[in-house]
C-alpha cells in the first residue's frame, strides 16, 4: 500500500531538519482538518450548508456557509492541537495571537467559494511560518493546499520537492500518489480571466496574452485558484491573475494564496512572479494585502515578464 500521509512525514523526517514531533503533529491536524471539510463538501446540498452565510468579511467577500464551516473547522483543530503560535484566516480580521513563538499558520479555509453551488473544484491553501505569519515566502518551512475535486488531493512541500497524496475513500486516509510533482519547463496552457483584458494595468500582458493565442495556446479558467494552479503545477503552462483597474494590486491574497502556491511552483521547478520581483521576496506589510501573481513553467513565466517590462 502507499504511503500515508503521516508515515511520509516520519520518514521526511531525515531530509528535513525542522520536522519534529510538533511540526508533525501540526501537519497532520491540517490533514485532518481537510479530510473533514471534505467530507462537508462533498455531501453539502443534503446538509443545508449551500449559500451564503448572510454576511461579508475582511476582504469585502460575501461568505458562504461552507466558507465558515472550513474555517471553523481548521481554527478549531489548530487550536486543539497547541502548536500554532499564531493562526491567520482569510475570514478573520486579526491574526489569532496564540503565544509567543511555534507554527504560524495562515490559510484560505475555502478556496473559489463562488464555484461551491455549482460543483466546481475548490480548495483550502495553507502555509506554515516559523513564529511569525509576517515573514517572505522565502522562509516559508512547509506550504500545501488541498483541492476538492473529483479526487481529494492533498499537494504540498516542506521545502524539498513537491509530494501529492490521493485521500482513499475506503481507508480515509492520504495516500502517497505522486511522489515527486515536477513542473514542466514549458506547457501549451494559459489561464487568466480575459473578461476583464481591457482593464488589466498592463499593455505588456495583452500583447503577451495575443502572443500566446498565436502560439496555439488553450486557455483554461476554472475561476478557482487551487484548481487553476492545480492543473498548472501538473500540465504546465502559466497562471495569471494581474492588477487592474478594479484591483490594482492584483485580487489574490499574498500570505495565504500567493505565497504558499509561489513557494509549491519553485519547489517544483517553476517560476512565481508579482511582475516586478518573486512572489517569495515581497516582504509583508499587512495580514491581508493583495499581489499580482504570474506563475506556472519557467519558458512563459520569463516570456511574459519580457512581454511586461516591454523586451519582447
Ligand atoms: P475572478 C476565488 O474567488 C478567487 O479568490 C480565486 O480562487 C480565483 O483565482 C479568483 O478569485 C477568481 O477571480 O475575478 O476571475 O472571478
Amino acid at each position: 500500500m502507499a504511503l500515508t500521509f503521516s508515515a511520509y512525514l516520519f520518514q521526511e523526517r531525515e531530509k528535513v531538519s525542522w520536522l519534529n514531533d510538533e511540526a508533525i503533529l501540526l501537519l497532520g491536524e491540517i490533514a485532518s482538518a481537510t479530510k473533514e471539510i471534505a467530507g462537508k463538501v462533498r455531501k453539502a446540498g443534503l446538509l443545508g450548508i449551500l449559500g451564503s452565510a448572510g454576511k461579508f468579511n475582511v476582504q469585502g467577500e460575501e461568505v458562504q456557509k461552507l466558507d465558515e464551516l472550513a474555517n471553523e473547522i481548521l481554527i478549531e483543530s489548530l487550536k486543539n492541537c497547541g502548536k500554532a503560535c499564531q493562526i491567520t484566516s482569510e475570514e478573520v480580521e486579526e491574526c489569532l495571537v496564540v503565544s509567543e513563538s511555534g507554527y504560524a499558520v495562515a490559510f484560505d479555509p475555502l478556496d473559489g467559494s463562488s464555484n461551491i453551488d455549482v460543483n466546481v473544484s475548490i480548495g483550502t491553501i495553507f502555509s506554515v511560518h516559523k513564529d511569525s505569519v509576517m515573514k517572505r515566502g522565502r522562509e516559508l518551512l512547509a506550504a500545501g493546499y488541498v483541492i476538492y475535486g473529483p479526487s481529494t488531493m492533498l499537494v504540498v512541500s516542506l521545502g524539498n520537492g513537491v509530494s501529492a497524496f490521493t485521500l482513499d475513500p475506503e481507508s480515509g486516509n492520504y495516500l502517497l500518489s505522486h511522489p515527486e510533482v515536477k513542473l514542466p519547463e514549458k506547457g501549451k496552457i494559459y489561464s487568466i480571466n480575459e473578461a476583464n483584458r481591457e482593464k488589466w494595468l498592463s499593455k505588456g500582458l495583452r500583447e503577451f496574452i495575443d502572443y500566446l493565442k498565436g502560439e496555439k495556446y488553450t486557455l483554461r479558467y476554472v475561476g478557482s485558484m487551487v484548481a487553476d494552479v492545480h492543473r498548472t503545477l501538473f500540465k504546465g503552462g502559466i497562471f495569471i491573475y494581474p492588477a487592474d483597474k478594479k484591483n490594482t494590486s492584483g485580487k489574490l491574497r499574498l500570505l495565504y494564496e500567493a505565497s504558499p502556491m509561489a513557494f509549491l511552483v519553485e519547489q517544483a521547478g517553476g517560476l512565481a512572479s508579482t511582475g516586478e520581483a518573486d512572489i517569495l521576496d515581497v516582504v509583508p506589510s499587512e495580514l491581508h494585502q493583495r499581489v499580482p501573481v504570474i506563475l506556472g513553467s519557467k519558458w512563459e513565466v520569463n516570456k511574459c515578464l519580457e512581454f511586461i517590462k516591454g523586451e519582447a
